[in-house]
């Protein structure tokens, strides 16, 4: 998959995306990232991307123009252009499984009080929340759904790192689970993990799912 993001802070994404298992499938080229400055479309001598919105009122907004050229020379036949807004469907696991399967996408992170309405009229194939609360750019957002999609690619988890029985994955959240030592300071594992009974494991932990949800989130039963 080949995932282009657009924003003003391009040494914001060094670091999270550079690690661990996002790392190893950049290395594999099962994902090809790259991370664009939106000034590079601006043509002025101060590289001007915002203005104060028409009507008034506070803070400014970003500009079109430096946004639809970027988009339009970044964007090919498969990509799916996605903003980050606080005014996007929310973001889950649902729409992560999705995009995994969508083609390439590019992702148009916000700044200042957000974009000129004629980029989200115009350009814009699906628009992205992570969640009810302002942050001072999209960067963040736009890493969470890197980092959220990339693991559900094809050949990105190895076997040990399956997303076979995790949280959301049959809508609830994920079963207790304990590893060794079997007692620590007084406190055991639960005799029915170590019975090696594991028809009796698997009913145990959907209940223990179904219980931990109930109590902690019970809108995902809803
Ligand atoms: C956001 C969110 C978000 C709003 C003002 C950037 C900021 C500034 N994006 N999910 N929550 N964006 O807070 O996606 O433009």
């Amino acid at each position: 998959m080949k995932i282009d993001v657009l924003t003003l802070f391009p040494a914001m994404f060094a670091g999270p995306l550079d690690e661990s298992i996002i790392r190893r499938a950049r290395d594999n080229g099962l994902l090809e990232l790259k991370i664009h400055q939106l000034r590079d479309w601006t043509h002025d001598r101060h590289k001007t991307v915002d203005d104060k919105p028409f009507g008034g009122g506070p803070g400014m907004l970003l500009k079109p123009e430096p946004l639809f050229e970027a988009i339009e020379s970044l964007k090919r036949k498969t990509t799916r252009v996605i903003l980050l807004s606080p005014a996007g469907r929310k973001f889950d696991q649902d729409i992560a499984r999705e995009l995994a399967q969508a083609g390439d996408l590019l992702l148009v992170t916000g700044h200042y009080e957000g974009f000129d309405e004629r980029v989200r009229e115009e350009l814009t194939d699906d628009e992205l929340s992570i969640g009810d609360y302002v942050l001072t750019n999209g960067a963040l957002p736009a890493m969470v759904v890197v980092d959220a999609v990339t693991r559900l690619l094809p050949g990105v988890l190895g076997d040990d790192e399956s997303s076979r029985d995790e949280s959301f994955s049959h809508g609830l959240l994920e079963y207790p689970q304990w590893t060794r030592p079997a007692e620590y300071r007084g406190m055991k594992v639960p005799d029915i993990l170590v019975s090696g009974n594991h028809a009796e494991i698997e009913k145990w932990r959907r209940e223990q799912a179904k219980l931990r949800t109930e109590k902690q989130r019970p809108d995902l039963l809803k």
